[in-house]
């Protein structure tokens, strides 16, 4: 996958039709569309075939499961469209290389520190040791947070050339500013650009690359 401006926008909206419309209006500002569980069970797992007939979609499942399981996850989402799949790294690297095989080529990104307050508890303790292990497993990319800008440059350091991909912009407090001069790739914004009252607008304020 290639972002170019530097912004994901995580769709995390029920219905169908808002989620048609939000992507719709943000779409000249954005590289991809991030889908969570709340609009694949709220619209149906169609609404990745049907977003992806117009941006790249990420399917953010976080899949952490046995391998077998993981695989099975990661083929529905990417014979649907998808480009990308997120993935937990803590399951091992068993798990994460089923998801990579059975990605066929498209994108597979690992969490390793999460943007929220709790993710310090667990997450921190292992975020360092995902990435290292980050190219060995095969994936593209992992996601760090936006919300410690330290961190998205501490675990880039270790991940050889891979991407990052960086939420907790915004409504998680975090600054696009910030995780941009951090290293990140890409910020990953929801709240702030699907509850604004014009998303088109919020998501070119937003947008690190506008040209
Ligand atoms: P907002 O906080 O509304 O901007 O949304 C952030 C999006 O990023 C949501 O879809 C989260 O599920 C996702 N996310 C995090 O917020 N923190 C993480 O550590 C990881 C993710 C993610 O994997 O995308």
């Amino acid at each position: 996958m290639k972002f170019e401006k530097g912004l994901i926008l995580a769709l995390d909206v029920r219905e169908r039709e808002r989620a048609l419309s939000v992507a719709k209006s943000a779409s000249e500002w954005i590289d991809a569309v991030k889908i969570n569980y709340p609009l694949v069970l709220g619209a149906g797992p169609d609404i990745i075939k049907d977003l992806s007939k117009t941006i790249p979609i990420i399917c953010d499942f976080k899949v952490a499961d046995i391998p077998n399981t993981n695989r099975l996850i990661v083929a529905e989402a990417v014979e649907r469209g998808a480009s990308g799949v997120i993935v937990h790294g803590f399951v091992g690297k068993d798990s994460v290389e089923a998801c990579v095989k059975a990605a066929d080529g498209k994108d597979i990104y690992m969490v390793t520190e999460m943007s929220h307050p709790g993710g310090k508890e667990y997450t921190g303790a292992v975020g360092e040791e995902l990435a290292s292990r980050a190219k060995e497993f095969g994936v593209a990319g992992i996601i760090a947070p936006a919300t410690r800008p330290e961190r998205i440059s501490h675990l880039k350091e270790l991940i050889g050339g891979l991407k990052v991909l960086s939420p907790g912009v915004g409504a998680q407090g975090g600054s696009a500013v910030g995780a941009i001069e951090a290293g990140a790739n890409a910020i990953i914004v929801g709240r702030s650009i699907y509850q604004a009252k014009d998303p088109g607008k919020a998501a070119y304020k937003l947008c690190p690359f506008k040209d």
